[in-house]
C-alpha cells in the first residue's frame, strides 16, 4: 500500500480500541511493540517515507510523529495507571479479615480502692501507708490484742524471723501515724494484708483493706456515724439504709458492725442476704483509751473513732461477684468486664 493511501485515524482508533482492553503490563508492553516497537506499524511506515517526494516526506512524516507520540502519551498514562492499581491492591486487601484491637482496663479492686479513697478525701481524710512487714509490737501489743489473744497464733498469721510478721491488718500504720503527727488527725490507710487462711470463696491469705482513723478533742459516737453513713450511701447509693450493730474488737470501745441493706431484696430478705435484708460492710468503734496513749496521745484529753473494711468483700458487694479467688485469678473474661477510665 502506497503510504499517501493510508488512514491514520484508522491506525488510532484500532490502537484505541485495543488500549481499551489491556488490564496488566505484559499485555501493554505487547502493544507496545505492535504500534511504535522497532518491528511495529508505525516504524514499517516511517520505512516509506523515503519513496516520497521531500514536501510530501515533511508532511506524512510529521503526521507519523504525531500519531506515535500521541500513542506513547497513552500508553505510558495506561502503565501509571496498571501500576497505582497494583499498589493499592497490595496494601489494602478488602477480602482480608479486620485487626483486633485490644483495650485494657483497670482491675475491679483498683477501681473500688479508687472510689474509696476518693470519697474519704472529700470527706477531708489524707491517706497514709505502712509497712507490711510488721513488728508484734506494732501488730498486736500496741493495738490491745493481747499475747494470749486467738488472733495471736501461729496457725494465723505468717510469722517471719525475730518478732517480725506479715501485717494481718493496716492497724499498725495508725499507730505509726499516731506517733509521728499531734491531734487532731484525719486519716485513711489503704494496703495490702495477710493471713494463714487457705483459699475459699470468701478468704484469700492476703487481701485489702482500708482502716480510717480519726483523733481530735470533742469526737463521739455521732462522729463515726455520719461519716460512716454519708459514706456508705456515697458508694452503694443514696437508697441503702445503713444499721450500727454493736460488737466486740480489742481496739475500739464501745465497738460496732455496720450492715447495709440488701441491694437485690431491699431489705425483704433472700437468698443472697442470707434472708436477713442486711449486709455487713465494716468494723469501726471509739478507740480505746489503752490504743490512743499507746499512739502517745492522752486519752483523757483526746478521743479517737476507728473504722475498717476488706476491699475485696466491699467489691465483691458492689459488683455481686461470688468468689474472692475471682480477683487473683487473671482471667481476662472476668476483668474485662470492667471497661472504665477511674
Ligand atoms: C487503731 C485504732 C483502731 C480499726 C477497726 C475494724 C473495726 C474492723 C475488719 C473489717 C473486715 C477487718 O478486713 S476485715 O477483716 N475491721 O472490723 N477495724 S475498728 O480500728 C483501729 C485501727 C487502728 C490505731
Amino acid at each position: 500500500m502506497k503510504i499517501q493511501n493510508v488512514d491514520f485515524d484508522s491506525y488510532y482508533s484500532e490502537f484505541l480500541k485495543e488500549l481499551e482492553n489491556i488490564e496488566d503490563l505484559s499485555s501493554l508492553n505487547q502493544l507496545k511493540g505492535k504500534f511504535i516497537g522497532r518491528k511495529g506499524k508505525i516504524n514499517e511506515l516511517f520505512k516509506n517515507l523515503k519513496d516520497l517526494e521531500p514536501q510530501g516526506r515533511k508532511v506524512i512524516g510529521g503526521k507519523l510523529n504525531e500519531l506515535k507520540e500521541k500513542i506513547s502519551f497513552l500508553l505510558e498514562k495506561k502503565a501509571q495507571e496498571i501500576k497505582a492499581r497494583a499498589q493499592t491492591e497490595r496494601t489494602v486487601d478488602l477480602s482480608l479479615p479486620g485487626k483486633r484491637s485490644w483495650c485494657g482496663s483497670f482491675h475491679p479492686l483498683t477501681i473500688t480502692l479508687r472510689q474509696i479513697i476518693e470519697i474519704f478525701q472529700t470527706l477531708g481524710f489524707r491517706v497514709e501507708e505502712g509497712p507490711e512487714i510488721e513488728t508484734e509490737y506494732f501488730n498486736f501489743e500496741a493495738l490491745n490484742i493481747p499475747a494470749d489473744h486467738p488472733a495471736r497464733d501461729e496457725q494465723d498469721s505468717f510469722y517471719l524471723e525475730d518478732n517480725f510478721l506479715l501485717r494481718t491488718h493496716t492497724s499498725p500504720a495508725q499507730i505509726r501515724v499516731m506517733q509521728k503527727y499531734q491531734p487532731p488527725i484525719k486519716v485513711i490507710v489503704p494496703g495490702k494484708c495477710f493471713r494463714r487462711d487457705a483459699f475459699d470463696a470468701t478468704h484469700s491469705p492476703m487481701f485489702h483493706q482500708v482502716e480510717g482513723l480519726v483523733v481530735a478533742e470533742k469526737i463521739s459516737m455521732g462522729d463515726l456515724k455520719g461519716t460512716i453513713q454519708v459514706f456508705t450511701k456515697r458508694l452503694f447509693g443514696e437508697e441503702r439504709e445503713v444499721r450500727f450493730r454493736p460488737s466486740y474488737f480489742p481496739f475500739t470501745e464501745p465497738s460496732c458492725e455496720v450492715d447495709i441493706s440488701c441491694g437485690v431484696c431491699g431489705g425483704e430478705g433472700c437468698r443472697s442476704c442470707g434472708y436477713s435484708g442486711w449486709l455487713e460492710i465494716m468494723g469501726a468503734g471509739l478507740v480505746h483509751p489503752q490504743v490512743l496513749r499507746n499512739g502517745g496521745y492522752d486519752p483523757e484529753r483526746f478521743r479517737g473513732f476507728a473504722f475498717g473494711m476488706g476491699v475485696e468483700r466491699i467489691a465483691m458487694l458492689k459488683y455481686g461477684i461470688p468468689d474472692i479467688r475471682w480477683f487473683y485469678n487473671n482471667d481476662v473474661r472476668f476483668l474485662d468486664q470492667f471497661k472504665t477510665f477511674r
